[in-house]
């Protein structure tokens, strides 16, 4: 056992206000449970290119990158995995990963989202899972991350109309059909909690009411095809974030409570009780949809695990002049800590349900320097906070840090990344270097201690999200 924290506090007031502490964190990959799944993560818009070739068509989230939020940047080339998946892959073997976790594009399988096949398509993600599994590394698959085809958008409005349902049923079942044998573990949607508000503004609601319902759909028609033979698992992904009352009146506790069950509950109340939270009901009304009773059954339970996407912890204050959810939150760092603050809240709030941590990531401006030395600390600190939920009980069960290169992103394009490869997009080979943080995560998951010194914000156990 080789997990160390030293606590130096150096402010007051440990109830609820951050109190900066030195932690130093040493730990080896021993130290987690010896089926623990350590890998990395990218999604097929994000990576792909070839966004115009084979018979794909738009997505979506191609549409959105033709805004102004990636200030001119487009996933039309991105990194080129579409044909460069095969040196990929080796690089996933050079860093030692478990898994990758990536996900498939509808536009590239089923071109305009419902009709024919596209076998270029299909040969494309046979060829990757082939390559994963071939080299030792377990393919995690993401049906939807944000990118449904803008077919089905312009056709009916995409999440906004029930059609969408039996669309993504059959998507899905051309994937477990085609790829089940070996794929084992399948997530319906990727942040259904951020496609909801960001693509359907005027109506997030009823858009989300549809991502559970398709998901679910997608779950049953699983569980009675495919998985008494298949042997996968499958669950739903949420962006959480650890939610925290910048005071500790009343009024900042109860608006913690009401953005949590807005901003996580709103999908993960139905997976477990089969109904939108309370707080929800009471202060949307007939704004938010309600399940009949199918709905819920089909809903409840639909999940053997639950994704959680978690990058930062957020302060959350009292504001009763907001409509819905009457508070504000801002992200804020407090270290580390926030990946045992979300843990804990599972834990407590929904039971304690299989997890997987599926994005954990630092961004940095994207530089040739390959020294990334702040990632580090923020991938030790995170690390070390996973290990410390896991040892208090929580029910996690594997970790993917984000992003395995750096990749297009909605919010400045090529101009920040993730990865732990730099990848040179003025290069006609777009050439992949690993960063430090790359040589860093490989000393872990081949065995070797990992141990980094930094300074982070730790708070009180007791304080963890009320
Ligand atoms: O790149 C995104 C990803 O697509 C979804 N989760 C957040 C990441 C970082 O911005």
């Amino acid at each position: 056992m080789s997990f160390v924290i030293v606590l130096i506090i150096l402010s007051t007031n440990l109830l609820l206000q951050p109190s900066t502490i030195v932690v130093s964190l040493e730990f080896t990959r021993d130290d987690f449970p010896s089926d623990f799944i350590f890998g990395s993560g990218t999604s097929a818009y994000q990576v792909e290119g070839a966004a115009s070739e084979d018979g794909r068509t738009s997505s979506v989230f191609d549409t959105l990158s033709l805004g102004s939020r990636s200030g001119g940047f487009t996933g039309e080339v991105a990194c080129d995995e579409y044909h460069k998946y095969k040196e990929d892959v080796q690089l996933m073997v050079d860093l030692g990963l478990d898994a990758y976790r990536f996900s498939i594009s509808w536009s590239r399988v089923i071109p305009n989202g419902r009709g024919p096949i596209n076998q270029k398509g299909v040969e494309y993600y046979n060829n990757l899972i082939n390559e994963l599994i071939s080299n030792g590394i377990q393919p995690h698959a993401t049906l939807v991350h944000w990118d449904h085809p803008q077919a089905l958008q312009d056709a009916y409005g995409g999440w906004t109309n029930q059609q969408i349902v039996r669309d993504f049923t059959t998507f899905a079942d051309v994937c477990f059909k085609e790829f089940g044998d070996r794929v084992l573990y399948w997530t319906t949607v990727n942040e259904p909690n951020f496609i909801a508000p960001i693509f359907y503004k005027s109506s997030p609601y009823i858009a989300a009411h549809h991502l559970l319902l398709g998901h679910a759909s997608v779950v049953n028609l699983y569980r009675e095809k495919y998985q008494a033979t298949q042997n996968g698992t499958i669950g739903l992904n949420v962006y959480t974030s650890w939610f925290i009352p910048e005071k500790s009146t009343q009024e900042d506790l109860d608006a913690t409570e009401r953005v949590a069950n807005f901003r996580i509950g709103w999908f993960v109340h139905p997976l477990i009780f089969g109904d939108y939270p309370d707080i929800m009901k009471q202060s949307l009304g007939r704004r938010l949809p309600s399940f009949t009773e199918y709905e819920t059954k089909l809903v409840n339970s639909s999940f053997d695990f639950i994704g959680v996407n978690c990058y930062t912890a957020s302060v959350v204050t009292d504001d009763p002049g907001k409509d819905g959810m009457a508070a504000n939150y801002i992200d804020k760092d407090v270290g580390g800590v926030f990946v045992q603050g979300v843990l804990e809240y599972f834990k407590r709030v929904y039971g304690n349900p299989p997890i997987y941590i599926h994005e954990n990531g630092f961004r940095t401006f994207r530089n040739a320097s390959l020294d990334d030395t702040s990632r580090i600390h923020y991938l030790n600190a995170s690390m070390g906070s996973l290990l410390a939920a896991a040892r208090n009980g929580s029910n996690v069960r594997g970790y993917f840090q984000w992003s395995f290169l750096d990749l297009f992103e909605i919010d400045g394009g090529y101009t920040y990344g993730f990865g732990f490869y730099y990848v040179d997009f003025n290069n006609h080979d777009l050439e992949r270097s690993p960063k430090r943080s790359a040589h860093w995560y490989s000393t872990f998951l081949k065995g070797q201690r990992s141990r980094h010194n930094g300074i982070i914000h730790q708070m009180d156990n007791s304080t963890f999200m009320s």
